[in-house]
């Protein structure tokens, strides 16, 4: 088909916190590769053609792809996934995250870098910095994230807690419930936390997290939480150092999805547990986090600069801190490093 009626505005969008911008976008997105006429999109929409005219505009410079043609109207393509505030906002139900400033960047260097950047500024909690790509995404110890354009969320949240550096670990932990248990409730995906920042489907990694602290005498100042999640890469776009460990939503499934809904139902998640993280620490979550990580009474190894400890993980504490226990009996807690199961 190639002209396309949309349906009217009262049926189809009967919630009035859409924007004109948004209920724009849904209709175009909701006849993808079909011209939609600008006198029908201004008659449903109850806005003037020149409005329609510079939204439309405004969507473009968005980085959205839409043809005009003076006789047929309005045409965007399928596979538009482009993360915008609007989006974000729309319908979501937090107060904080997702409520403050978002700032979305079409490339930069690393989120993360950007949001201390903004931290340092003063922005509050709850402010964050979303980019389609990065070009020097980070891991820990100076490590790469791919993070290639339009196939991830790659999004730092600024967080402004008051707890001492010593409990910052279990904002990490935190963070992999909040996100594993977005993506089981959104698309039911066997997924498991690996101790202590990365997410796997079976033993490939899907998403990772990047705690960063910045303390002010013995208090924190302010805390970036970084996430990347791959969600529409395809395996062969993966550099081939990490091909093999490495996965997405659509790789595990064969489906594409919209990153704006993973990521809304994440910033949910994150500010549920943020609050019952604040108000009972790491013990508040902890049931849950071991559900998710399945690490209790596993043999594994973990490596630190210079050290490489052996052993059975025994439990974790209250604290959030990992206790292991190696051949001969003695127990070692375990605050930091990485995991070789
Ligand atoms: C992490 O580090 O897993 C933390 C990743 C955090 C990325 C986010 S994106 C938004 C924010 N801004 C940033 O600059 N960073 C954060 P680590 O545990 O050190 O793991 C890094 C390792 O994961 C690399 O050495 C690779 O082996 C692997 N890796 C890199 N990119 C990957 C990807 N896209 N998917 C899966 N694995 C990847």
């Amino acid at each position: 088909m190639d002209i396309c009626q949309p349906f009217p505005a009262e049926k189809r969008f009967t919630i009035d916190i859409m924007t004109t911008r948004d209920k724009l976008l849904a209709y175009l997105q909701a006849n993808p590769d079909c011209w939609v006429s600008g006198e029908i999109l201004s008659r449903s929409l109850k806005v003037s053609r020149a409005a329609i005219n510079k939204h439309i505009k405004k969507l473009r410079h968005d980085g959205y792809i839409i043809e005009s043609s003076t006789k047929k109207g309005y045409r965007i393509g399928e596979q538009h996934d482009l993360i915008s505030a609007d989006e974000i906002r729309n319908h979501l139900t937090t107060t904080i995250f997702g409520q403050q400033k978002i700032f979305i960047l079409k490339e930069t260097d690393s989120t993360n870098l950007q949001a201390k950047k903004a931290a340092a500024e003063g922005e509050p909690e709850g402010t964050i910095v979303i980019a389609e790509s990065q070009h020097s995404g980070r891991g820990r110890k100076g490590r790469e994230w791919f993070s290639p354009s339009n196939a991830g969320i790659y999004a730092s949240i600024i967080l402004r807690p008051r707890i001492s550096p010593a409990e910052a670990p279990g904002i990490t932990l935190m963070t992999a419930v909040a996100v594993v248990e977005s993506l089981i409730s959104l698309y039911a995906i066997p997924l498991k936390i690996k101790w202590p920042n990365d997410i796997l489907i079976g033993d490939k990694k899907i998403a990772g997290i990047l705690t960063e602290i910045s303390t002010d005498m013995d208090r924190v100042d302010y805390i970036i939480v970084g996430i990347g999640l791959n969600v529409n890469t395809a395996v062969h776009d993966f550099p081939a150092a990490i091909q093999k460990k490495a996965t997405s939503l659509y790789a595990a499934t064969g489906k594409r999805f919209s990153r704006v809904t993973v990521l809304k139902t994440i910033l949910q998640e994150f500010e549920t547990y943020y609050d019952l993280f604040k108000r009972e620490g790491f013990s508040g979550i902890r049931d849950r986090w071991i559900a998710h990580s399945d690490i209790i009474g596993r043999n594994v190894m973990i490596r630190k600069i210079g050290e490489e400890v052996e052993g059975r993980i025994i439990d974790i504490d209250q604290e959030g801190v990992l206790i292991l226990q190696d051949h001969l009996e003695k127990v070692h807690r375990i605050f930091s490093g990485d995991l070789v199961l």
